[in-house]
């Protein structure tokens, strides 16, 4: 008897849009990967990475089981030696150094494991180290500094109402390749298109004309990094020309007249060099932008990687409020998801912090209890008391993902010992001492904590894990629990029974804790939002049911009852920010000095997905992607011809990759794509380093950063560039 087919329906954990996907499989054969057309949320949509769900699952490169690094390659080891080994080092260099000699980074893919979201913390602080990092000082975390100063809590992010809205304004930010970020939004070109017919327009700001600027109805181009002022200066015209209308938030908000005085002498007229926009073209966008029935400014890791990424977002906050267009339809507004991240948090003090400590070497302030990532290589590479001589890895690529990647990558080789928990044996998990290999995402369960809290529509969806984990595999959350118990010496619960010893929550599993969260919700039985579903209350036997999903219908108004404040009001001008803007004046005093330099830019790729997808033969197919972009005028200055090998040197490094000459560079201006560079001895991913292309953070700066946040600066890194 052959085994029949089945149609299994769940959510896309690989990027932030969340589709619905459509699964056949026999057996643990996976025949077909769709786009679910019955989710309400993405109504079918999909990409290319999707199918990639499968290959990792059925990657021979993939680990099973943990390995550890000997003299003569890596043998596999059993999970109980593994954990044994890990806990005993990490206890060790502990004991011998203290406990910030441990350090932790947590990469991307923590934000997509529901596991990783619910376990990894309670295991972190278990370490009791202030050296932790994660990817969010190489992306988002200027939007979390701008949230937490005005609006009283990290995780306070105003999300584009692109549904409704008559005017985007798009800084830094290419959703038709990235599929949205910080916007969850699955079938964003669409909605843009839409946006479109309704006769609303989408303007885009950005050094390349990239997909999404194609389809904008207007787009300037702008010199890397000068975002900032272009901002101020359309603020500026606002004031200046008395189109300022804040609306109703008038009246709950603190500063106004402060950020007016504050940023008087950025006329449109002054900013026009540095930023390559002309003046006449900034008053306009103020007056298209203010005058629009409504209006939302949005900005994404084009201006958070910036050197200044903090101000960008406190201004692009600011215009959404001066004109009216915050927590409003069609402007930047505040979800209230079935799993409430901001109100959970905030009752348990996790609103953010700020300096509470700093980084040994460089006195770089923590925020919401971490270190600015830019500043690892220099903790583990400098001599002295508090020297990070142990890592731990999660999920994280920082090698290929972090600025000067070449110092870190010579720094986690120097390392007493390394535990790396993370699927593949990568650029940067092949200094570990042991790799602990978590299960991937068909065989998990899945809720999406962050991404329902991002989203353009509250939504609310359960998936099932579709295939059973494979024998003796692990969870990343089992991981941790295990972690944790033995770091603690404390009794573990058992995978056939969870009830242990530790705490409340390590009692429970991963969806007994959504469950919870999801009754006590705002849709929950004590709720105040009820819809069809939530009669008695949203929870999760009900959500199992509604395989595709639910649409809890579009964002509503909601910040009066959400401000963390310490005076419950929105403050427009932070002591900080204000102080920041001294730092504006004095770069740009000098902005003619800057002009001969070329400067480089990243890009996203529609199949890649920073670094980990590349060994995906049907992802890395075709013409090689890891070039660099040029315009013709600059090639030509240069010598350089199109499709020549190319030498680019900065400051930190020097990397090779092919040219390829196009116009929708702006002038003086580069691109190349993050996460590639599969070429490093030891990185076992057969497909990948077939097609390894050229880091490009073998060139970006540790040192080029966002002084008021800690934030990498990707945007605008100095290079030279010659034949050969
Ligand atoms: N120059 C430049 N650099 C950039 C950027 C840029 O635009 N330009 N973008 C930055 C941004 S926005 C980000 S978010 C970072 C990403 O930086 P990182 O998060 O450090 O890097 P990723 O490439 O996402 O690496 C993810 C790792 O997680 C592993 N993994 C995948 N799924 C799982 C899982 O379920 N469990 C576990 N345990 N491991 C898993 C993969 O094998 C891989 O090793 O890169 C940043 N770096
Ligand atoms: N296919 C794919 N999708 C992804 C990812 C991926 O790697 N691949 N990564 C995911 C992650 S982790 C994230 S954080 C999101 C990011 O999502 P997005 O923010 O949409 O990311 P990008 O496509 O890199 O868009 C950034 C844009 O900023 C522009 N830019 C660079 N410098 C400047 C500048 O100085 N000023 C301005 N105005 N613009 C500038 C770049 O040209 C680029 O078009 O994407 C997610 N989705
Ligand atoms: S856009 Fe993102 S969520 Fe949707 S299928 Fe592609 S990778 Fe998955
Ligand atoms: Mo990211």
């Amino acid at each position: 008897m052959t085994t029949p087919t089945q149609t299994h329906f769940r959510t896309c954990n690989l990027c932030e849009a969340m589709c619905g996907l459509e699964i056949e499989l026999r057996g643990e054969e996976i025949l077909a990967i769709r786009g679910d057309k019955l989710d309400p949320f993405s109504q079918g949509h999909i990409c290319p990475k999707a199918t990639a769900l499968a290959d990792i699952y059925h990657d021979p490169d993939r680990l099973r089981q943990p390995v550890r690094r000997t003299a003569v390659g890596w043998e596999p080891i059993s999970w109980d030696e593994a954990f044994d080994e890990v806990a005993a080092n990490i206890k060790r260099i502990q004991e011998a150094y203290g406990r910030n000699a441990i350090a932790v980074y947590q990469g991307n893919p923590n934000v997509h494991n529901l596991g990783a979201m619910l376990y990894s913390p309670p295991f972190v602080r278990t370490l009791r180290t202030q050296n932790r990092f994660s990817a969010t000082s190489v992306d988002q975390l200027p939007h979390h500094f701008a949230a937490y100063f005005m609006f009283g809590h990290q995780l306070l992010l105003p999300i584009p109402d692109v549904d409704r809205t008559d005017f985007l304004l798009m800084l830094g930010a290419n959703p038709l390749a990235s599929n949205g970020s910080l916007m969850t939004a699955p079938g964003i070109a669409d909605r843009l298109k839409k946006l479109q017919k309704r006769g609303g327009q989408l303007v885009v700001i950005d050094p390349r004309r990239t997909e999404t600027a194609v389809l904008a109805n207007t787009h300037h181009f702008i010199k890397p990094g000068s975002d900032v002022l272009l901002l101020l200066a359309l603020l500026h015209t606002i004031f200046s020309e008395g189109l300022a209308a804040p609306g109703p938030l008038a009246a709950l908000a603190d500063g106004l007249d402060q950020v007016q005085r504050a940023i008087a002498q950025f006329t449109p007229e002054r900013v026009a060099g540095p930023t390559g926009i002309p003046a006449e073209a900034v008053r306009q966008l103020a007056r298209d932008f203010a005058g629009a029935k409504t209006a939302v400014c949005y900005g994404r890791i084009g201006v958070s990687t910036q050197q200044f990424g903090g101000l960008c977002h406190w201004l692009i906050n600011l215009l959404n409020f001066v004109t009216g267009n915050l927590d409003s339809p069609g402007g930047a507004m505040f979800t209230t998801p079935a799993i409430d991240v901001v109100g959970i948090t905030a009752m348990t003090g996790q609103t953010g912090r700020y300096g509470r400590w700093h980084s040994r070497v460089r006195n770089l302030p923590e925020f919401g209890g971490e270190l600015p990532v830019a500043a690892l290589a220099k903790e583990m590479l400098t001599p002295g008391d508090g020297q990070i001589k142990g890592m731990i890895t999660i999920a994280g690529n920082p090698v290929l993902s972090t600025p000067n990647g070449r110092q870190l990558d010579e720094a986690l080789a120097g390392l007493e010992f390394m535990v790396a928990i993370d699927i593949y044996i990568n650029e940067t998990t092949r200094h570990a001492n042991i790799i602990l290999p978590p299960t991937t995402g068909l065989e998990t369960e899945h809720y999406d904590l962050i991404f329902h809290a991002l989203a353009v529509r509250n939504t609310a969806k359960f998936s099932p894990a579709l295939l059973p984990p494979a024998e003796d595999a692990r969870h990343d959350w089992q991981i941790f629990q295990e972690l944790r118990a033995r770091m603690e010496s404390q009794p573990l619960p058992t995978r056939q029974s969870p009830i242990g010893k530790i705490d409340f929550f390590a009692r429970m599993q991963p969806a007994q804790i959504v469950d919870l969260a999801l009754r006590f919700g705002p849709y929950g039985a004590h709720g105040f939002n009820k819809t069809r579903l939530a009669g008695q209350g949203l929870k999760l036997p009900t959500l199992k049911r509604e395989a595709h999903g639910v649409d809890l219908g579009p964002l509503k108004p909601n910040l009066k009852h959400r401000l963390a404040t310490p005076n419950r009001r929105i403050q427009l001008a932070p002591e900080l920010f204000l102080a920041d803007l001294d730092r504006v004046r004095e770069v740009w005093a000098d902005h003619a000095a800057r002009d001969d330099a070329l400067l480089l830019i990243g890009r996203r790729q529609l199949r890649s997905n920073n670094s980990w997808l590349h060994n995906s033969p049907r992802l890395v197919r075709g013409k090689e992607r890891c070039t660099l972009l040029m315009h013709p005028e600059d090639a030509q200055k240069r010598h350089l011809a199109d499709g020549a090998q190319v030498t680019v040197q900065s400051r930190t490094g020097t990397i090779q990759l092919p040219l390829a000459l196009t116009d929708t560079m702006m002038p003086g201006v580069v691109s190349i794509p993050h996460g590639w560079g599969h070429d490093r001895d030891g990185v076992r991913l057969e497909t990948a380093v077939q097609h390894p292309g050229a880091s490009i953070n073998d060139l970006t700066d540790d040192q080029q950063i966002d002084q008021l946040t800690g934030n990498a600066a990707f945007c605008g890194v100095p290079v030279m560039v010659k034949p050969g």
